[in-house]
């Protein structure tokens, strides 16, 4: 992306119970003491969105490593993002790589985890084949109400979650409106997907066009219609729900 530094939001997802596969690459994995949180980080540049998050995705073809910040907290990225992490005082000695496992993304299908905003609560780890590794931390937060990526891709999958291994109930489907804007009502996605005639998340051109309208649309016109800054612009939100999500100690931000 040229010169151009942006910072991303990185949400601090808990590992509530491993998938049995992830637990079982684990158990012999005497790094990580047995109370200790291990947390999925999703990297995003929306977090006024973060209360309707619904999954968390992982790409099926990553392997994701688990990094030790203290004795009992341990963070998951891919490798590639812990390099840059390593030179932003997130780890606990600068320029070193605190790595004491790894596990594949599609191990990991089928973890819970709590998302700390989520109305939702506790949420499954599902796959999303349009993670790239080159960019955030290869974990994306699942936002289908303001996202037309998210929302094709938990549409498709709750049509075929056989596919990988899905079992359908860690599929969520509940969208939740959070940001009303007024060229296309509070969830914005599912309209654009619609309106756009998006029937699958192979269909990279329409999709970068839906994105591009609601990324704009919400931050230039949305107004938060969910949680503690309902009626603000997402603008205000935006820097609000971030502040809260750093001061609980929920997220970091880190740039890229
Ligand atoms: B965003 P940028 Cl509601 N591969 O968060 C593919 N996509 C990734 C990714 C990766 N490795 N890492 C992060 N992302 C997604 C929320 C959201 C996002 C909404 C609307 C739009 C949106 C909920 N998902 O992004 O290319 C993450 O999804 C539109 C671009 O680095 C992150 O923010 O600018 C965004 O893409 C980062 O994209």
């Amino acid at each position: 992306e040229g010169v151009l530094v942006q910072e991303y939001v990185a949400l601090k997802c808990k590992v509530v119970r491993w998938s049995a596969r992830a637990s079982d690459v684990l158990s012999s994995c005497d790094s990580i003491p047995s109370d200790a949180d291990v947390f999925m980080i999703a990297a995003t540049l929306r977090p006024e969105t973060m209360y309707g998050q619904t999954n968390l995705f992982v790409s099926p073809s990553l392997t994701y490593g688990i990094f030790r910040i203290s004795a009992k907290e341990f963070y998951m990225t891919t490798d590639r993002a812990a390099r840059n992490l390593a030179y932003q005082s997130v780890f606990p000695n600068w320029g070193v790589i605190p790595r004491v496992a790894g596990v594949s993304g599609s191990d990991l299908l089928g973890t819970l985890v709590r998302a700390p905003l989520s109305a939702k609560g506790d949420i499954y780890v599902i796959p999303m084949d349009s993670i790239k590794e080159s960019k955030g931390t290869g974990i994306v937060a699942s936002v289908p109400s303001d996202s037309p990526d998210d929302y094709i891709t938990t549409v498709d999958l709750s049509k075929k979650a056989t596919l990988h291994g899905v079992e359908p109930e860690w599929v969520c489907l509940d969208v939740l409106p959070i940001i009303n804007t007024p060229e296309h009502g509070n969830m914005i996605a599912p309209a654009l997907v619609e309106k756009l005639k998006i029937n699958s998340p192979n269909d990279e051109r329409r999709l970068l066009e839906a994105q591009e309208i609601a990324y704009k649309t919400g931050f230039y016109h949305g107004t938060m219609a969910y949680g503690p800054f309902a009626g603000k612009s997402v603008q205000e939100g935006k820097a609000l729900v971030r502040q809260q999500l750093l001061d609980s100690g929920d997220a970091f931000t880190y740039c890229e």
